[in-house]
């Protein structure tokens, strides 16, 4: 039987402490780090060389699928009722609302270091140390809107623009691309400052602090909005019936993108999965 991810708002108070305790042990027992270094270790963006394959690319939503798949496991070894709720920042659009809430992910930074003072994973709490990061600061930080110069987070038009474009991907294949569902949804846009950051990109720079760089995992908000973004994969297939993963064929010897994305049944680093294998994961979970 398939299990159900469900909207963070619509979350019970038990099922809200079952998610909360649930991270924090897996965190407890050392496998939370190992998550933040996969992250960190597929970090390469599209102006250096080699294959990337979380990022500024085709496979950003199989990617992010598989790894939101198997922290979700890691939670189920703790407690098998939890799933990865999703935030759907195009209606929960404040600093008070969920998932802000001291019962689930605490509120925003303080002023001036953005540390994370409320809620379970507030530093002084004892149970949220960064261990792994991009910074040396062992605390959550977060700058929710963007005080010095706020941004808005995406809305719900911005997101359907991405939705309605009938092809996956598109060459160049990378964050330039200006068609395509793929980076419509994950955000490279074209310009400078906060109008090039769309959906995806730009939730992680409302979010702000931790979430900004490649140690984003370390915000537990990470998954929450990454189950929002691979809902959002779910829906484009269901608008676009028979609509595939592309490239369905590495691009040639001759193409500047050869060996540099992953085509739909090459494999996904690092796991032994293709694009192709994660098209479809009905029979493991569905959303509510
Ligand atoms: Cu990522
Ligand atoms: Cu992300």
């Amino acid at each position: 039987m398939a299990y159900v991810r469900k909207d963070v708002g619509a979350l019970t108070r038990a099922e809200r402490r079952r998610f909360v305790n649930a991270l924090l042990e897996v965190k407890r027992r050392g496998e939370y780090e190992e998550f933040v270094r996969t992250h960190i270790e597929h970090f390469s963006p599209d102006g250096e060389s080699g294959l990337r394959t979380a990022h500024m690319a085709p496979s950003f939503l199989p990617w992010h699928r598989r790894f939101l798949l198997d922290l979700e496991g890691a939670l189920r070894r703790v407690d098998s009722s939890v799933t990865v709720p999703y935030w759907d920042w195009t209606r929960d659009r404040t600093a008070g609302s969920a998932p802000w809430t001291a019962d689930l992910l605490g509120g925003d930074g303080r002023r001036p270091d953005q540390r994370v003072t409320t809620g379970p994973f507030a530093h002084r709490e004892g149970n949220w140390t960064i261990k792994v990061g991009v910074t040396d600061e062992a605390y959550l930080t977060r700058d929710l809107g963007r005080s010095h110069d706020p941004i808005e987070l995406p809305t719900r038009s911005e997101l359907e623009w991405a939705l309605k474009d009938p092809v996956y991907d598109a060459a160049p294949w990378d964050s330039t691309v200006g068609r395509g569902f793929r980076n419509k949804l994950e955000g490279w846009g074209t310009g400078r400052g906060s109008v090039s950051w769309r959906n995806h990109n730009r939730v992680h720079r409302w979010v702000g602090g931790t979430m900004l760089g490649a140690a984003s995992v370390n915000d537990p908000v990470f998954w929450l909005h990454h189950a929002f973004i691979d809902l959002q994969w779910y829906r484009w297939q269901r608008r676009h019936r028979g609509a595939r993963y592309l490239p369905a064929a590495p691009p040639g010897a001759g193409d500047g993108q050869h060996d540099r994305i992953v085509a739909r049944h090459q494999r996904l680093p690092p796991w032994d999965v293709t694009p192709d294998e994660l098209e479809d994961v009905g029979r493991i979970y569905r959303y509510a």
